[in-house]
C-alpha cells in the first residue's frame, strides 16, 4: 500500500501504541488518526483548507496538537505562531504568510482579533464533511514556517520541509537511541522548534509525547518522578528550575529516565556541574529554527570530561569554523530551504562554498568537541526566546521622551539575559509609562526591564552605536 504520510503509517504499524497523552487523555495511533481525519472534516467544512497554509496559535494542548497534525495529514503548511507576541507582531507575521485562517485555542483569543482567527470550538463545533487523509508527505513539500527576528526589519519565516524533518528525527534517533516504550516530555512550545521536533519525532519513530500544557516545574518534577518519561527537552531556564524540585526531596527520576536534551541557549558550567552531582543526565545540544532542531549534541559518555561543550556533529551533518572570524558553518540536509519570500535574505546566510552561517561563535578543543562562545549580531536570549535590539529599539524611537535609544543583554540568574535600554533624552524616564508602551507593542520578554539615562550613545568611527562598551556599564 502506498502510504508515507506518517500519521497513516503508524496508524497501520502500530495501531496499538501510545501515540499522546496529555496527562488526562491518551491516545492510539490508530485514535490519533480518527481524530485527526474527524478534524480535518470539520477544517474542511470550516473553508480552513482552502488555502496553502493555516497558522496556529496555541499553547501545548492536546487540542493543539490534533489541530496540527490535522492541518499536517490534509496536506497543508502550518505557520506557527507564538502566542506570547504583540497583536502588531502576529499581524506582520500573517501578512507575510497569508494563511487561509489562523485557528487559535479559546483561552488565546483575544479581543483585537479578526474574523482571520477562528477559536478551536468554532472548529469543534462544526459538522465534519468527509475527506481523506493526503497519502504521502514529500519531502520537499513545506510543513512548518516559525518565524524568526531579524538585526533588520521585516521578520523570516523559516521554511521546514518534511525532509529537513526526518533528516533531524534520524540523526537525533542515531544518536540518542531508540527503545520501545520510550515517552519524551514534551513542554516547550510546540510553536518552536524545540517542542514541534517531539512532535514529529513521535510520529516518525512511533513514540508517544507526554504533552504538558504549561510549563510548570513542580508538576514537570512529579511527573519524571513517577511516570515513565525517557526524555524531556529544555531550555536552560526550564533546567535550572527543575533542578530546585529535584534537590527538594531526595526521590530520583523513575528509571525509565534516560536524559535532558538542553539546547536553546548557553548553560553555565556551574548548573552543569550541579546536574552531574545529582546524576541529573544531560545530553547538551545546539541547533536552531533553521536547522530543524539539534544538530550537534555531547553524548553523556563524554560529558563529564567536556563540561561546557555542546559535543560534535549528529549524522548528516557538517560543521567547521570560519578563518576568518570563527563563525559557525554547517551544512545538513536539515537545513531549511530559505525564508518565506524573502530568498535574497536566505543567501546571505550562506557563504561563497555553500556553508551556512550560524552567528554564533565558536572554538574546537583539540578533540574536535565544539564550543559556543557568542554571537557575531546582538541577538539577546531570555529564556530560550530570541530578543532583536533593533527591533525593540524601532518600536522606541519615534517617542517624543526618547531621543536616541541602544538596547543590550543584561546577565541574569533567571532568564540568562534580559534587555536594557540605554537611552538618550532631554525629559525624565518614567519607567512605568515606557514599560506599559513596550508592553503593548511587543512580546512581554521583548521590552526592557530598565530605562536608563546617558548623556551619549558610544560610537564608533562609522557613527555605530559600540554596545559593548553599554554592556561594561552594567
Ligand atoms: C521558559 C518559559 C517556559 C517561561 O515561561 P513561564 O514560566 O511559563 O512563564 P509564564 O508563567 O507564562 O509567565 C510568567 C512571566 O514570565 C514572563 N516570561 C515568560 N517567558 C519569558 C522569557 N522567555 N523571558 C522573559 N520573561 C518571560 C511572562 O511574560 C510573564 O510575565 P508577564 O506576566 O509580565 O507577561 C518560556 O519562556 C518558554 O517556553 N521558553 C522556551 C522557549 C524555547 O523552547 N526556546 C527554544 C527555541 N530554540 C529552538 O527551538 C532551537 C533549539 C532546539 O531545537 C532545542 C531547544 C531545547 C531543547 C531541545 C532542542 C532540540 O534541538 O530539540
Ligand atoms: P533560535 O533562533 O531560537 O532557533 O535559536 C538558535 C540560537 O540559539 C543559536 O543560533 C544559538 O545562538 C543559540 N543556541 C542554541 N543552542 C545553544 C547552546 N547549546 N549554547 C549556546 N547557544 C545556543
Ligand atoms: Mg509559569
Amino acid at each position: 500500500m502506498k502510504v508515507d504520510n506518517w500519521i497513516l503509517k503508524q496508524a497501520e504499524t502500530a495501531p496499538g501504541r501510545l501515540a499522546v497523552d496529555d496527562g488526562n487523555t491518551q491516545l492510539t495511533f490508530l485514535e490519533l488518526k480518527q481524530q485527526v481525519s474527524q478534524l480535518a472534516g470539520q477544517l474542511k467544512a470550516a473553508s480552513v483548507l482552502d488555502g496553502d497554509r493555516v497558522g496556529i496559535m496555541t499553547k501545548n494542548s492536546l487540542l493543539g496538537y490534533l489541530m496540527a497534525m490535522a492541518v499536517l495529514g490534509s496536506g497543508k503548511t502550518i505557520v506557527w505562531i507564538n502566542w506570547r507576541l504583540s497583536d502588531d507582531e502576529i499581524h506582520r507575521q500573517l501578512s507575510d504568510s497569508e494563511p487561509a485562517a489562523c485557528l487559535v485555542a479559546d483561552d488565546l483569543f483575544r479581543e483585537s482579533f479578526d474574523q482571520r482567527f477562528i477559536t478551536f470550538s468554532t472548529i469543534t463545533d462544526q459538522a465534519a464533511v468527509q475527506i481523506t487523509l493526503v497519502p504521502e508527505f514529500r519531502s520537499q513539500e513545506v510543513a512548518s514556517i516559525m518565524y524568526t527576528s531579524g538585526t533588520t526589519g521585516r521578520p523570516k519565516g523559516v521554511m521546514q520541509t518534511f525532509g529537513n524533518h526526518l533528516a533531524s528525527a534520524t540523526a537525533s534517533a542515531f544518536n540518542l537511541g531508540v527503545m520501545p516504550g520510550d515517552e519524551w516530555l514534551c513542554s516547550v512550545p510546540i510553536f518552536h522548534i524545540s517542542g514541534f521536533s517531539i512532535m514529529m519525532r513521535g510520529l516518525i519513530y512511533g513514540m508517544a509525547v507526554r504533552l504538558v500544557g504549561h510549563f510548570n516545574a513542580e508538576l514537570i518534577d512529579y511527573v519524571l518522578k513517577h511516570e515513565p518519561i525517557s526524555t524531556i527537552s529544555v531550555v536552560p531556564y526550564m533546567l535550572k528550575q527543575l533542578l530546585k524540585y529535584r534537590t527538594a526531596d531526595n526521590t530520583p527520576y523513575q528509571a525509565n529516565f534516560q536524559r535532558m536534551l538542553l539546547g536553546g541557549g548557553p548553560i553555565d558550567r556551574q548548573t552543569l556541574q550541579q546536574c552531574r552531582q545529582l546524576q541529573v543526565p544531560v545530553v547538551q545540544s545546539y541547533g536552531m529554527t533553521e536547522t530543524c532542531s539539534q544538530i550537534i549534541a555531547l553524548n553523556s559518555a563524554d560529558a563529564d570530561k567536556r563540561i561546557g561543550s555542546v559535543g560534535k556533529p549528529l549524522f548528516l551533518t557538517q560543521l567547521t569554523l570560519s578563518q576568518v572570524n570563527q563563525e559557525v558553518l554547517i551544512k545538513t540536509p536539515a537545513l531549511t530551504p530559505g525564508y518565506l519570500n524573502r530568498q535574497a535574505a536566505f543567501q546571505d546566510k550562506l557563504n561563497d562554498t555553500g556553508w551556512y552561517r550560524t552567528g554564533d561563535v565558536g572554538h574546537f578543543d583539540d578533540d574536535g568537541f565544539l564550543y559556543i562562545d557568542g554571537r557575531l549580531d546582538d541577538m539577546i536570549i531570555s529564556g530560550g526566546e530570541n530578543i532583536f535590539p533593533d527591533e525593540v529599539e524601532a518600536v522606541y524611537v519615534n517617542r517624543s521622551d526618547i531621543g536616541e535609544i541602544a538596547v543590550v543583554g543584561q546577565d541574569d540568574a533567571k532568564w540568562g539575559q534580559v534587555p536594557v535600554a540605554f537611552v538618550v533624552s532631554d525629559a525624565p524616564l518614567d519607567q512605568v509609562d515606557l514599560i506599559t508602551y513596550g508592553r503593548q507593542k511587543l512580546a512581554h520578554y521583548k521590552v526592557p526591564t530598565r530605562f536608563i539615562r546617558i548623556d551619549k550613545l558610544p560610537t564608533n568611527v562609522s557613527g555605530k552605536v559600540q554596545r559593548f562598551k553599554l554592556k561594561q556599564l552594567l
